[in-house]
């Protein structure tokens, strides 16, 4: 009987699933995995940072709708992943890691590496085994192909240490409770819904007289966005898209709702279909100033809110449910309630939010340093139904996603509830593979380029023209002087300003050397130009723009900000902030006190 190792087995097992690229640090103790998949012709990107692996497998899975694989060595490098994973976990992403492992007969004996995962990654992957048995190997990455991919997705994790996975060679037979090839012989059935609550899911949509569809995620996972389209069109419901969901019906359409149009459209609506949308922190909960009723659609119950006054729950396959409410509709297409007055009130409102930022982009279009308003104007201008967009940059990104009208399912990637900086130099490398023919633009901060800038020559190595736009301000976050500290962070003493603001970086000169194309932009008018080059380069690119450090970022103005920012000793802090925050908002923080008692 032919004998194979442990790591032959288990790549033969990661092509049964489907893998054609893995991301990750090579190590000792996931070396074997990697040598067989490179002999096994899996493409291999070898990052800098494992945390940039993360974020690049993250990046193609959302885009290939696929799961995303990772590997790393035992300890430090499964350690490097932990910021990547718990983005991936709260973003849903389906992810599959491969962890070396210390060797289990020098477990709590001071073996070189020694961490364990499952302890590691218990709360940010679905679940994360050590498999101390190397005939359950096959058994196990099969399972975890299969649970990330099963709502709500997410990461899930696979430790081998190495003596008791990599020991001997071992005969392909030894894998138990695995079957060698394709196991199931046909696509798995979507769950769909008894077709009585998809009727009464157009029933009240049909009935409604402001009705709103509020999609999310699982639009794109579903890839259900003709269906959507088809359904909003047919009953006339305004939409509003987020996150990967955004651009599953382009925003320029006629009933989209973008940016801060929702908040008015959604507090006048009457019935709101949520459609696979995960609502937390940035759906401020779902707690909504609104008198309507919801109907909720989600691939899986986690979704479902028991906060909202619900007239119909469904757990199901959007896409499938979409297409069984389509045929409902076909059958009877006439719509009980007149929405026209709707339609139009709802276009007026998207209507002046798009004025008023267009007009406010145009005010700052001349500043310079330049100003995010206009970045973000610019950057919308520049994005075509093939521009992958990648949001970093805590303040530049905010700005961008606000203005910004997407095009295509999936063309914006974050880093949602993470709310982490720095993840768009991997992602980007990961965008690229998934989507070859597109333009690739990160929007990223020079805090990012700092944390994760090293990943830039994975870039380069591996040739992956993705362009980093690096939205540079010399500072973390922008604006924090003007809305809490005073001017040199003069509050905080002496020494804190060098915690705030960073070196004055030259970042296109940094990046040269390494054989990016590079740009050097100051005037708000050269943007566009620098883009273009950028992309016509066919390189990694870099572009330096110099921006400012004056702009507000818009959490600023949320109670989120003030609970943060607003507890340093009220004499001390000064004008205008303490009148402005302390005094006009939150008075209890200084008993009332006003500027000068
Ligand atoms: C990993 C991580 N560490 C710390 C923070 C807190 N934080 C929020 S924004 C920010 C600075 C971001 O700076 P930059 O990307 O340059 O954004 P900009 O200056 O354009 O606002 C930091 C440190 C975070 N969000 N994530
Ligand atoms: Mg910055």
């Amino acid at each position: 009987m032919t004998k194979y190792w442990p790591a032959e087995l288990a790549v033969q097992a990661l092509q049964e699933e489907g893998v054609e690229v893995m991301f990750g640090i090579l190590g000792g103790h996931i070396q074997s995995i990697i040598d067989y998949g490179y002999r096994a012709g899996i493409k291999i990107i070898m990052t800098r940072h494992e945390q940039a692996a993360v974020h690049a497998a993250d990046g193609y899975a959302r885009l290939t709708r696929k799961p995303g694989v990772c590997f790393a060595t035992g300890g430090p490098g499964m350690l490097n992943m932990i910021t990547g994973i718990h983005m991936a976990y709260v973003s849903r992403t389906p992810m599959v890691f491969l962890f070396g492992g210390h060797k289990e007969k020098e477990s709590h004996r001071g073996a070189v590496q020694e961490a364990y995962a499952a302890e590691v990654c218990r709360s940010i992957t679905k679940w994360t085994v050590r498999v101390t048995d190397p005939s359950m190997a096959s058994f196990f990455i099969r399972k975890a192909f299969k649970d990330a991919m099963t709502p709500p997705y997410g990461p899930v994790g696979i430790e081998f240490p190495v003596d008791t996975f990599n020991f001997e060679p071992v005969e392909a037979s030894s894998q138990i409770a695995y079957r060698p090839g394709p196991w199931l012989e046909s696509p798995a059935a979507r769950p769909g819904t008894d077709p009585v609550y998809a009727q009464r899911a157009v029933e009240l949509l049909k009935a409604a007289k402001r009705p709103l569809i509020m999609a999310g995620e699982g639009v794109h996972w579903a890839s259900a966005g003709p269906q959507l389209r088809t359904l909003a069109e047919r009953l006339q419901i305004p939409f509003n898209l987020r996150r990967l969901g955004r651009g599953a019906i382009p925003e320029d359409h006629p009933l989209s709702i973008s940016g801060g149009a929702r908040k008015n459209v959604v507090s006048e609506a009457d019935v709101v279909l949520l459609l696979g949308l995960n609502v937390g922190y940035l759906e401020s909960f779902g707690e909504w100033k609104t008198d309507a009723r919801f109907i909720q659609l989600q691939s899986c119950s986690d979704d479902v809110l028991t906060t909202l006054p619900t007239a119909l729950e469904i757990v199901a396959d959007p896409a499938m449910v979409l297409e069984q409410m389509l045929a409902l509709v076909d059958a009877d297409g006439t719509l009980d309630a007149d929405r026209d007055a709707w339609t139009a009130r709802a276009k007026a409102l998207q209507g002046q939010f798009v004025e008023r930022m267009t007009d406010e982009a145009l005010q700052a279009s001349r500043e310079a340093p330049i100003h995010p308003r206009w970045l973000a104007k610019v950057v919308s201008d520049f994005t075509t139904e093939n521009t992958t967009l990648v949001f970093d940059s805590f303040t530049a990104s905010t700005y961008l996603g606000e203005h910004l009208l997407a095009k295509r399912s999936g063309q914006v990637l974050d880093a949602g509830l993470s709310a982490a900086f720095g993840h768009g130099i991997g992602m980007g490398i990961g965008a690229k593979l998934a989507r070859p023919d597109d333009r690739v633009l990160v929007m990223m901060g020079d805090a990012g380029a700092g944390l994760g800038g090293g990943d830039i020559e994975t870039a380069v190595r591996y040739g992956v023209p993705v362009v980093y736009l690096i939205y540079n301000n010399s500072a973390f976050a922008a604006g924090l002087e003007d809305y809490a500290y005073g001017e040199n962070f003069r509050i905080l003493g002496p020494e804190a300003h060098k915690g705030f603001h960073l070196t004055d970086v030259r970042y296109d000169l940094m990046y040269a050397p390494l054989g990016c194309h590079v740009e050097h932009v100051e005037d708000p008018a050269e943007i566009t130009a620098a883009l273009e080059r950028a992309f016509a380069s066919g390189k990694t690119a870099v572009i330096n723009l110099v921006s400012t450090r004056h702009s507000q970022h818009p959490l600023y103005e949320s109670a989120a900000a003030r609970e943060m920012f607003w507890h340093l000793p009220v004499d001390e802090v000064e004008a205008p902030v303490r009148k402005r925050h302390h005094e006009s908002y939150y008075p209890k923080f200084h008993n009332g006190r006003r500027v000068g008692e």
